[in-house]
């Protein structure tokens, strides 16, 4: 089966880094930047041949920030466009065509979450797709998925350092719906290093947390499929895995300094001007590396129209939970004027942030950061959700449980009882129905996120349904949920807890098609 990659140059000559920035900064080329961008607006009434008229790439840069969080500095990374602008947005129909600049200061990779790309283009530091050095550059090419998605370093615990951006990909239909766009993205922030914070998890020093993060680079080898091992041995999926009651469930390994909304804090939240009646979508993306949310429209109702990009029959409501990685579409048809706060309450506590849409001359509120106790995340919205374009009806060629285990105390998790980068890949041949029996032996919660492919959720604690299609899924304290995807995108793919704290303790494996070279 041949498989189809575009190439991707990586220009880790610095000598060739260097001419790329002076470029850019040059007049003349800013000049062949504005003929080709005019070039491309008139493109549409011209047949799409050769390369030639393809708008120029994209230049997105990874770098350092400083912004200010409780009143303090914060030296943090950043996923900028050069007008400063977190991430990318894409017109409908246009290419995912964009040259990464590292002057993060030092290395990285970021991965296009939720998109489809080639897996060279993926974003995970595989052998073959090493990180990018500082001062290099990295180009791509492909064909992108619309949808809310979003990017993050997927090099060491670099996504705790905002290391993330929304990445948004437009439909002609949502064009033609005259909406509002609010981008509303979440993160987790603490002032202490994540090497700090894992080290506060696992009871060691700094330096062996270091260490731990860079287990991520160590791809698992030349191993083969062992159809016999434990955790994957298809008898035990009949066991009783409902919840049980009354047994506590830990939330939050990590105590947080603050929580963010686009960056800022209540006490300096965004205002964004809509306008009187406006009619708005927005799009949530949770980006904290170890914190769920309740997002609270208040008085508003939301109609909930596509999860991780993928589109669900409408859910109306205002409390929508929101794993790690996930994103929410909502629709909001607003009153006709006010302040309208949606706000973001982390689970089990009352903390919350959030942003304020508001119409001209509307008096702010001033909004506290701590409300009610917040119950947990859970499947209340989930178990509501139907796909608009569910997987086609078919037999599973590959049925797997795969395990996730693990504690707070000694402080690791693994899938299968294994732990990344000593892990038994799941080998796939391309065309195969997969579906994969989540199965959480532990008191947390797991947002599962597969690379590379969509995947529709079939069942929950045992009951079949016709659930949305994600590549992120929660599976509840002692809860099972079943997903099923196409293996359609041939190469080596992480499947893995989105909690990066669980992550970087163990909780990857490999999904690896037959054939792919190691
Ligand atoms: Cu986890």
């Amino acid at each position: 089966m041949a498989v189809q990659q575009a190439p991707v140059p990586n220009h880790s000559d610095a000598a060739e880094a260097d001419q790329d920035a002076r470029l850019s900064g040059d007049p003349f080329s800013r000049r062949r930047f504005l003929k080709a961008t005019l070039a491309a607006a008139i493109l549409p009434a011209i047949p799409r041949v050769g390369r030639a008229a393809a708008p120029p790439a994209k230049r997105l840069v990874a770098g350092t920030r400083t912004i200010e969080v409780n009143g303090r500095p914060a030296k943090v990374f950043g996923l900028t466009d050069p007008s400063g602008r977190p991430g990318i947005r894409l017109d409908p129909g246009e290419r995912f065509r964009v040259d990464l600049v590292n002057e993060a200061g030092t290395r990285t990779i970021v991965h296009w979450h939720g998109q489809l790309p080639p897996w060279t283009q993926d974003g995970f530091p595989w052998p073959q797709t090493p990180p990018i050095a500082n001062g290099a550059v990295q180009s791509y090419d492909y064909a992108p998925t619309p949808g809310t998605y979003w990017m993050h370093s997927h090099e060491g615990m670099q996504e705790q350092n905002l290391m993330t951006a929304p990445l948004i990909v437009h439909t002609a239909a949502e064009l033609g719906e005259d909406r509002q766009e609010v981008v509303l993205m979440l993160n987790d922030f603490a002032f202490r290093t994540p090497e700090e914070v894992l080290a506060g998890l696992t009871g060691t020093g700094a330096t062996a947390a270091q260490a731990i993060a860079t287990k991520m680079e160590k791809a698992p080898g030349r191993t083969v499929d062992a159809p016999g091992m434990p955790g994957m041995d298809m008898s035990k999926s009949g066991m009783d895995m409902s919840p049980p009651t009354g047994v506590p469930m830990d939330l939050n390994d990590v105590h947080y300094d603050a929580f963010l909304a686009n960056d800022r804090t209540l006490a300096d939240p965004e205002i964004v001007r809509v306008e009187h009646g406006g009619r708005v979508r927005l799009r949530v993306i949770n980006g904290a590396s170890s914190s769920q949310f309740w997002i609270d429209l208040g008085d508003l109702v939301g109609r909930v129209v596509a999860t991780d990009g993928q589109p669900v029959h409408s859910r109306a409501g205002s409390r929508f939970p929101i794993a790690m990685a996930q994103r929410l579409d909502v629709l909001i048809d607003l009153p006709e004027r006010g302040a309208f706060p949606v706000l973001a309450r982390l689970e089990g506590e009352g903390r919350q942030t959030g942003i304020v849409l508001a119409t001209a001359g509307a008096r702010i509120p001033r909004i506290a950061e701590s409300a009610q106790t917040a119950p947990p995340v859970d499947h209340s919205l989930e178990s509501w959700l139907t796909a608009v374009e569910p997987l086609a009806a078919r037999r599973a060629d590959v049925l797997r449980t795969i395990t996730l285990d693990g504690r707070m105390k000694p402080y690791a998790w693994s899938m299968n009882g294994e732990h990344w980068p000593q892990v038994t890949p799941l080998m796939l041949d391309e065309g195969q129905r997969v579906e994969i029996d989540l199965v959480n032996r532990t008191m947390m919660a797991h947002p599962i996120h597969l690379h590379g492919h969509a995947f529709q959720v079939v069942a929950i604690d045992g009951r079949p349904m016709q659930g949305a299609v994600r590549d992120t899924v929660i599976v509840m304290p002692m809860g099972r949920v079943r997903i099923a995807f196409d293996a359609n995108n041939p190469g080596r793919w992480a499947f893995h807890c989105h909690n990066l704290y669980h992550q970087h303790t163990g909780m990857v494996t490999e999904f690896r098609y037959r054939g792919i070279a190691i």
